[in-house]
């Protein structure tokens, strides 16, 4: 199994319930380790920037609108399978289809409104990761590995 490295959002619509120890608890519990963490309210341009790859897409103006509206929870996450364990804690994109037991499922409401974030590669793991942390943040704790 391959050791790699994910991000997690915990979307605004989840802070906003007061579920990010709940979520944090479930991530903990699936044996993966929060090698980054910190809250933050994304800028116009930063959540233009991280959703790039969905920038002609009908639904960009509203998933960008949704992640600016309020406080978000940005997560590095290490571990076994990372990237494809994390999905499977998320659930699928829309939150009316997850199943029961899924944080989207717990926590979502809507496809657009859908509580969690999972890199979906190891490139767009890469690249999202990067966008939020700077490496030197997640030398340390992840040498605990
Ligand atoms: P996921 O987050 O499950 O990987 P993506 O990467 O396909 O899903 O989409 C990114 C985000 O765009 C989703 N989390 C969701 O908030 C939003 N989104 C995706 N598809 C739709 C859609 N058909 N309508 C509205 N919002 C969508």
């Amino acid at each position: 199994m391959a050791l790699e490295r994910t991000l997690a959002i915990i979307k605004p619509d989840a802070v906003a319930q007061n579920a990010i120890g709940a979520i944090i608890a479930t991530i903990e519990h699936a044996g993966l380790r929060v090698i980054g963490l910190r809250q933050l309210r994304l800028s116009q341009a930063q959540a233009e920037g991280f959703y790039g790859v969905h920038r002609e897409r009908p639904f960009f103006p509203k998933l960008v609108a949704f992640m600016t509206s309020g406080p978000c929870v940005v997560i590095a996450l290490q571990g076994d399978n990372a990237i494809q364990r994390w999905r499977e804690l998320m659930g699928p994109t829309d939150s009316t289809k997850a199943p029961a037991g899924t944080i989207r499922a717990s926590f979502g409401t809507s496809i657009e409104r859908n509580a969690v974030h999972g890199s979906d590669a190891p490139d767009t793991a890469r690249f999202e990761l990067g966008w939020m942390f700077a490496g030197c943040d997640l030398a340390l704790s992840a040498q605990r590995e």
